[in-house]
Parts: C-alpha cells; structure tokens; sequence
C-alpha cells in the first residue's frame, strides 16, 4: 500500500480564488487524495522561524513557512523568477543574474529541507512542485531522505543551448538526477531534457528508459496536466455570460485570460486583434476582445514593462476604432471570480490563447469544457502552447505572426456550425478524458511503481 502523499509547492491556497495554474491543480489534487501540503505561507517577517505553522485545508493538512524581505527577494523574485522563469520561456535575455540571490535560493531549500526532513517517513511519496524547489531533492537527500521523491515541472524544460547561460548549469543535472521521477508537460521537453542528458559526461541513458548519473537513478517522463472539467462545466453553467456584459445583441466576444506575463504573447494578442479591426467589412457584426489579465510579480521589472507595453498597444487600438457606444478591447487588469471566468468562456464565440512559450496552458483547456457542444466557440491555439499536442483540432497559430493570428480571427467567427461541433467535440474528448485527476493518478502510478521496482532492489 502507498505512503502518505506529501506535496510541496511555493504557495499554498490563501484567501480567494485561486488564480495560478499551479495552485488550481494541486487544491484539487489534495481534496482527492487527501495528505500534506507544504509551502509558504505569504508572510514576509523580519526573522522567520525555522518551523511549520499548521493549518487544515478542504480534506487535507497544511504546513506553511514564512520567508524573510531577504529571500522573498533573492529566493521568489530573483533566482525563480528573473532567472529560472525567463530561463525556461525562452528568455535567456531577460535573466537578472544578480550576485548572491542563488546562494538565497539555495539556503531557502535546505532551509525547507532540514524542517521537512524529521517530519518524513521511508515510504512517503514526495511529490516536489515547480522551479522553486529545483535543488530541494538534493538537499533532503542530504538530510539522510530516502523517500520516493517525484518532481513537476510546470513550466518549459529550458534548451540546452539557453542552459549554458545559467550560472549554476553544472549543477542542474544533479538536482535532476536527486528525484527518482521528473515530470514534464510534454514530448517536446522530455526531448529537450534528454538532449541534455545525452551531452553529459557519467549520464547514461538505460534500456528501460531511465537515465543513471553516478550513483543514482530516475526517469523523466512526460504528464500532461488537466483541468477538473467537470466541475469547470457547472460552474460554465451557473450564469449567463452575456448577462455580465454590456454587448450588442448581435456583438461577437473574443476572450483572453491570462496571468500577466511575458511569456503570454498579450502585446502581439492585441495587435493582431487590432489587425483583424482594419480588415473587418463595416457591416460585419462587431467583435469585441475580452482580455482578463490579473497582475502577477509586479516588483519584477520585466512585469512592469508589459504592463506599460500592453496598456499602450491597447489606447492605441481602442483610439483608432472605438466609436461612442463601442469600445474593442476591453482589458481588465485584475482577478475575477471562478465561476464568473467559467461563464465569460462559455459566452465567448473565440478563446484565443497565444503564448510565445507555455508549459500547457489550463485556460486553453478551460475555455473547451465550458462550451455548449450545440454551439461551441472556436479555439485559437499558440504552436508554442504545451497544450498544442493534444488539441490539434484548435486552429493553430504562430504568435509571432500578426496577420496569420488576424487571419484565424476571422476564419473562427466564419466558421460554419458543423465545423465548430467537429472541432469541438474532438478537443473536448481529450479535456474531459485528461483531466486533472486522470493527470494525478498517472503520476502517482508512476511513483508507486518506481518505489515498488526500488524496494524489489534493496
Ligand atoms: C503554469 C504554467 C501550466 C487566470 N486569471 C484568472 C484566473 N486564472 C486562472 C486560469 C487558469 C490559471 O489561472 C492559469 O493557468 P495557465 O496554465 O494558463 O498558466 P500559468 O498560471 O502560467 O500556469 C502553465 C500551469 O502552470 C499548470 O501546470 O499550464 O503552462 O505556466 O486556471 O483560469 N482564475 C480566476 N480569475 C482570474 O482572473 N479565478
């Protein structure tokens, strides 16, 4: 029989909806299976103490930690999130290497790991979250841990090419190499992590698939994460969409929703959205742009600089073509509700999701299962999207390209009825087929079995 399941991530669920990808799955997650959940706790104290807080979730424990000014500066904003985040989005240029925020970085996990550690048993499944925690294995293992230790990878496994960029890159291959699986959202990184490998003087990749690195041994495996669609479509159902909006009758929605982040394309989003405005024929019904773009980082400076970008791409195209009773873009720079984002999705007529580089993307997925299959919105999917290998019947788009994303604007608000349902319902068989607890218990199948095949060899 499996151990307790024992979940780390940066942040637990605080007060609110939540908001994050990440902290969406993982809640959902815990209730399922019930267990542990470790993480921060939000506080920023002057001198934190090195032990838990506990407090009880929906179904499971929580153990939370407060960092000092000193590491939510070096350890969250500097070394994850202006080093590792651009680092694995394909922007090496946007790294801030910044003189001693990874020695923060680093003493934050063995920080967690010497709390953690007492606290753990042998067979224990740890299931590490996301680029925060990329050492955090290598740290328990030498707190004498020898737990199965499974790692997600949320976000774009990094090309090797951008790797040699980071400091640390002699490093990262050991902190891989400390979990017994690390799981990625794709195809495309599970190659992209192999390539690394395969470079690697001591790294051998075996038969069964699992790569050795001096003493240890683990596998790199591909999970691609889901949404709970079920529950996304009651809460598509639970209001009228339309209601909420000050639309025309006859006024077509295309929606957005997207943390506000680099990586998310949102600058090119609107001006292919003002390019599709210039083309329109005059007495085509209008079509308006919901962008819903809570803000995220905003002490990072790269996150202000969108921000300023994007508030002017869209004064520019809401100045050209709005009229007294119309405006196109209407963008909203703070979080809505759930049910409420549920609603506005089922209402839109295009979902039109663009990253220049994203590890899935949950919205994509969101926007499919709350549509009415009698007459679904159109999907407009980014080729760099991870979502892109499993809904192939979205109309797939180069987020680099204005007048191609400006093309599929206006071939998704033409596009016939029967189209539409074909497209749709082939999308929604993958949705609701791999959904969040489908991507749960695949990956911890896995870990079982490694622990199982682990235990057959001691
Ligand atoms: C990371 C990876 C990967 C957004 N605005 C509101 C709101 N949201 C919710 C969405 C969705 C989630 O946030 C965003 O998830 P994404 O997957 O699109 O993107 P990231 O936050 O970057 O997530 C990503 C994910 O982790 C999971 O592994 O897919 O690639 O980058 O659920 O609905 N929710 C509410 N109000 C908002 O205003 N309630």
């Amino acid at each position: 029989m499996m151990g307790r399941l024992i979940v780390v991530s940066n942040r637990v669920p605080s007060d609110g909806p939540p908001s994050g990808g990440l902290v969406v799955a993982l809640h959902d997650c815990l209730k399922h299976n019930g267990g542990v959940w470790f993480g921060t706790s939000g506080d920023i104290v002057e001198d934190p103490e090195d032990s838990f807080a506990e407090l009880s979730g929906d179904g499971y424990k929580m153990r939370t930690f407060d960092l000092s000014p000193a590491e939510q500066q070096g350890y969250y904003l500097g070394y994850a999130n202006s080093v590792l985040w651009p680092l694995c989005h394909r922007r090496a240029d946007l790294m801030a290497l910044n003189a001693g925020d990874y020695d923060v970085y680093d003493s934050v996990n063995r920080r967690l790991a010497r709390m953690m550690a007492p606290e753990l048993r042998p067979d224990d499944h740890i299931w590490i979250h996301d680029y925060h925690f990329l050492p955090l294995a290598a740290c328990l293992r030498a707190e004498g841990v020898t737990a199965t230790i499974g790692y997600f990878h949320h976000i774009p496994f990094p090309a090797t090419h951008d790797l040699m960029a980071l400091p640390q890159r002699d490093l990262f291959a050991g902190w891989m190499a400390s979990f017994d699986l690390f799981g990625l959202q794709t195809q495309r990184d599970v190659a992209a992590a192999l390539e690394m490998f395969r470079g690697l003087n001591g790294a051998e990749q075996l038969r069964d698939g699992s790569i050795s690195l001096n003493d240890r041994r683990f596998e790199i495996r591909s999970f691609p994460i889901g949404i709970d669609a079920d529950a996304f479509v009651k809460e598509a159902q639970s209001t009228d969409g339309r209601s909420l909006l000050n639309f025309a009758p006859d006024e077509r929605l295309v929606i957005g929703v997207d943390r506000l982040d680099y990586s998310k394309g949102l600058d090119n989003r609107f001006r292919a959205f003002g390019r599709f405005l210039e083309n329109r024929i005059v007495d085509e019904p209008r079509a308006s742009l919901l962008q819903i773009a809570p803000p995220t980082r905003e002490d990072v400076d790269a996150y202000q600089q969108i921000r300023d970008a994007l508030e002017g791409t869209a004064g520019k195209v809401n100045g050209e073509h709005s009229d007294l009773g119309w405006t196109p873009i209407r963008y909203i720079h703070h979080a809505v509700p759930r049910d409420t984002l549920a609603a506005l999705y089922r209402a839109a007529d295009v979902g039109f999701v663009t990253p220049f580089c994203d590890g899935m993307n949950l919205v994509a997925k969101e926007f499919v299962a709350a549509q009415d299959p009698a007459d679904p919105g159109v999907l407009i999917l980014s080729q760099f999207a991870g979502a892109v290998e499993q809904m192939a019947s979205a109309l797939i788009v180069n987020p680099y390209d204005i007048g191609e994303m400006a093309q599929a604007l206006k071939q998704a608000l033409a596009m016939p009825l029967h189209e539409r349902q074909d497209r749709h319902e082939a999308l929604a068989r993958g949705v609701f087929r791999n959904d969040v607890a489908h991507w749960t218990q695949t990956y911890l199948d896995t870990m079982a079995r490694i622990s199982t095949e682990r235990a057959a060899l001691t």
